[in-house]
């Protein structure tokens, strides 16, 4: 099976937590728009749940294809949370934010019941760190967070580099106007305190790592889709 078949594969399988009048948080990246595509074919045979897209490529999406929408400020308490990932380790512990979408993301899958993450197999990793980990900051101040965020790494004892994240020539901008730093330092073996460390620096937003929050993970493969409990 391709990548493609696989994403929606394990899309598919998302779909049977999916439940009538459900609120559904809704991620970005291409195994969540797999998710959307199907669930726009449910709504579209008379299925009634409300999405809040965690990005605003998801909400157009969501739109165009006539997936109802809400936001957190009308659905506080969600009952749901799909979103795709760009690493899951053993622990279900996760990096995301390769699609520039980790703080609401990371928003939404808190304020939601259950969080499932769909992938193909191929995001399923020994030990997180091989995808340059996402840290989402605040443009004022940018190098001497930058600086903060090194000296966090290297009290850990990692040894890499901080990479401001640009396109076409300018420093990337999130949907809430913050910049990203992609931290290439290797595998991270302990992401519970490199976690706390950068929550410790003021001009850190938020970070990639989603530690514990994983309910289940979806993962489809050459030999089916399975289903990994937390
Ligand atoms: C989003 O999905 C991001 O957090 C993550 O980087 C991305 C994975 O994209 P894809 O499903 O296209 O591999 O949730």
């Amino acid at each position: 099976m391709s990548s493609d078949e696989l994403k929606r594969a394990a899309a598919q399988a998302a779909l049977s937590y999916v439940s009538e009048g459900m609120k559904i948080g809704i991620g970005t990246g291409s195994t969540a728009e797999a998710f959307i595509h199907l669930l726009a074919e449910r709504v579209g045979d008379g299925f009634h749940v409300t999405g809040i897209p965690t990005s605003e490529r998801s909400a157009r999406l969501c739109i165009e294809l006539g997936v109802p929408l809400s936001s957190l400020d009308e659905s506080p308490s969600l009952d749901l949370a799909i979103d795709g990932a760009d690493e899951i380790d053993a622990s279900l512990n996760l990096i995301k934010g390769g699609g520039g979408a980790l703080l609401r993301e990371k928003i939404v899958a808190h304020a939601s019941s259950r969080f499932i993450v769909i992938a193909d197999e191929s995001k399923l990793v020994p030990a997180l760190g091989s995808f340059p980990l996402p840290i989402e900051v605040n443009p004022f101040g940018l190098e001497a967070t930058r600086g903060a965020a090194q000296r966090a790494y290297d009290s850990l004892g990692y040894s890499g580099e901080l990479r401001l994240r640009v396109r076409d020539g300018q420093p990337y901008e999130t949907d809430g106007g913050h910049f990203i730093l992609d931290a290439s330092f290797g595998h991270i073996s302990d992401p519970k305190a490199l976690s706390d460390a950068l929550h410790l620096i003021p001009g850190v937003v938020e970070h990639g790592l989603f530690i514990g929050m994983t309910t289940v993970a979806i993962v489809a493969g050459a030999d089916g889709v399975r289903t990994l409990v937390a």
